[in-house]
């Protein structure tokens, strides 16, 4: 298992619609390790694989409290299959946007269809934490940044945060 380095914006990467995983083979399977392993380091509670520069439709998460076991979970091509009218307020951060905080109001509740790690068909339904990072997550795979749940002057603001920082870095912009 490896800790593979996390992008940040204003990676252009993170923009990209994350392709279909076609087989569950070793190779997406050390994927998932490699991810889960970069995920507990950061630490954080999800991880796309677009956030390791893969842009493969992969996720792993583990929204276990800190004093519980790990609960490590794997979804591989996730699908939503319904939400709720209901919508949830909940505070999000993204190990792709360091250090920055906000409330996004999202669907309390979801169903999402994926594969396992065996590659087993299967169905899950989520509320609290665990739907808020689901949709958090299956967003990267699509290209979707939390930050573009918010408005577009908090958007903005943020984005060019982080723009001006990697400026000084001397790297390329978004
Ligand atoms: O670690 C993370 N915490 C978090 C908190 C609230 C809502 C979503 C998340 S996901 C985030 C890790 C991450 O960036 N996943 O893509
Ligand atoms: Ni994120």
């Amino acid at each position: 298992m490896a800790i593979r380095p996390i992008i940040c914006i204003p990676d252009p990467r993170l923009r990209l619609v994350s392709e279909p995983v076609a087989a569950i083979d070793d190779e997406v399977r050390a994927l998932m390790d490699d991810m889960l392993a970069t995920m507990y380091e950061a630490p954080g509670i999800g991880l796309a694989a677009i956030q390791i520069a893969v842009p493969r439709r992969v996720v792993v998460m583990d929204v276990a409290g800190k004093d519980d076991p790990p609960a490590p979970m794997v979804f591989v091509n996730p699908e939503i299959t319904w939400s709720s009218e209901e919508t949830n307020v909940h505070e999000e951060g993204c190990l792709s946007i360091p250090d920055y905080y906000e409330e996004v109001t999202r669907p309390a509740k979801v169903r999402a269809r994926f594969l396992d790690r065996d590659g087993k068909q299967r169905e899950i339904e989520a509320d609290g934490l665990l739907a808020t990072c689901l949709q958090h997550e299956i967003d990267h795979l699509n290209g979707v940044l939390f930050i573009d749940h918010l408005s577009r002057l908090k958007r903005e603001r943020a984005i060019k945060r982080f723009t001006k920082a990697a400026a000084m870095r001397g790297e390329e912009g978004m």
